[in-house]
């Protein structure tokens, strides 16, 4: 049997190379063994009776899934106790979530999107649980406020995601490279399967809702319609579109064999200033993007430097592969963006 290094034994090791802190190891641990609860949740499906709405709305307005709530209790009951953390936020809590009084603090805020692509459950499509990890600027016996959240993603110390697809994988980045670890059902653990992933430089796929057309911008136009256009038009090359709908799913296709993906600022959505949320969607993408040589900009900015206002603020999001990633940005430069 051949034998692979478990997720634990490549903690222990970026411990001891000094890439991640015990109590950062700890964290990223409980995480694991959350989101392995929320895989097994999703894989029962109608059988634990977690499809379906909800019947109630989180505080943005969106109905929220049975399995958008479960996912949330899972990962705030498992996080709670371990004294690692000062405080959470999540996309299905309106502010800040305190470590209950009776457990100790940590120096950690964990911020996660509990399921995202939720409108992909009840298909039985691909979804996902994407986090970020920032240190608390708080002394420690204080309740960290909403404001002590507002770092910009440059200053994550760990960013990942879990993918809930015919396998469960767990993708991970301390700031050294992106690893992925996929989970053995019968053993119950998560085993290092892709190490260093790297995103290449340029690509012949992308990913956008082509339904949003009459929506974008004219940068965003130009650089689709050019695409569209295939090896007839200036770009000289046929290019392949898809579009899950679930970003991890698409942002795992570019971290696998690269492409660009898109959710721009267009007309629908500019008044919240995009679709994607920046802390616990955008920016924990970005980083791993990043760190797997991609790149990851608004169009205007790169996203790791954009420095967030509100906790659930929207931001427009352009990844993948750095030559498209360029590209488009650079559309946005030629002074066209508004139009
Ligand atoms: P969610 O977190 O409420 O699921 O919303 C985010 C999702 C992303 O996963 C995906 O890229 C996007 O919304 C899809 O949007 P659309 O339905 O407009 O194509
Ligand atoms: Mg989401």
């Amino acid at each position: 049997m051949q034998h692979r290094v478990s997720l634990t034994q490549f903690l222990i090791g970026e411990q001891r190379a000094g890439h991640v802190s015990p109590d950062l190891r700890l964290l990223l641990e409980v995480v694991a063994r959350a989101v392995k609860a929320i895989g097994v949740t999703i894989s029962k499906g109608a059988l634990a009776g977690a499809l379906g709405e909800a019947g109630t709305e989180n505080v943005q307005g969106e109905a929220q899934k049975k399995l958008d709530v479960i996912a949330n209790e899972i990962l705030l009951q498992a996080n709670e106790w371990g004294g690692h953390l000062a405080a959470m936020a999540s996309e299905e809590v309106e502010t800040v979530h305190q470590i209950p009084f009776d457990y100790p603090k940590g120096g950690y805020l964990l911020l996660f999107d509990p399921l995202d692509g939720s409108s992909n459950i009840d298909i039985n499509v691909t979804v996902g649980t994407i986090f970020s990890v920032l240190r608390n600027p708080q002394e420690k016996d204080k309740d960290p406020s909403e404001n002590d959240f507002l770092q910009p993603g440059r200053e994550q110390v760990a960013a990942g995601y879990a993918i809930y697809g015919p396998s469960t994988q767990l993708v991970l980045t301390v700031g050294n490279g992106v690893h992925a670890f996929t989970l053995d059902r019968e053993m119950g653990g998560f085993l290092y399967t892709h190490p260093f992933m790297t995103v290449p430089e340029d690509t012949r796929e992308y990913a956008i809702n082509a339904s949003n057309i009459r929506y974008w911008e004219s940068p965003v136009r130009r650089y689709i319609t050019e695409l569209q256009q295939g090896k007839d038009g200036p770009r000289g090359a046929d290019f392949n579109m898809r579009w899950v709908a679930s970003m991890v799913a698409d942002v795992h296709r570019v971290l696998t064999r690269g492409g660009i993906f898109l959710y721009p600022l267009d007309e629908k959505c500019r008044a919240q200033g995009g679709k994607l949320r920046l802390m616990y969607e955008a920016n924990p993408m970005a980083m791993l993007i990043e760190q797997a040589g991609g790149a990851a900009t608004t169009g205007r900015e790169r996203i790791l430097d954009v420095v967030p206002q509100r906790l659930h603020q929207r931001v427009p999001v352009i990844l993948g592969s750095r030559s498209e990633v360029a590209r488009v940005t650079s559309y946005h430069g030629d002074g066209a963006a508004s139009a």
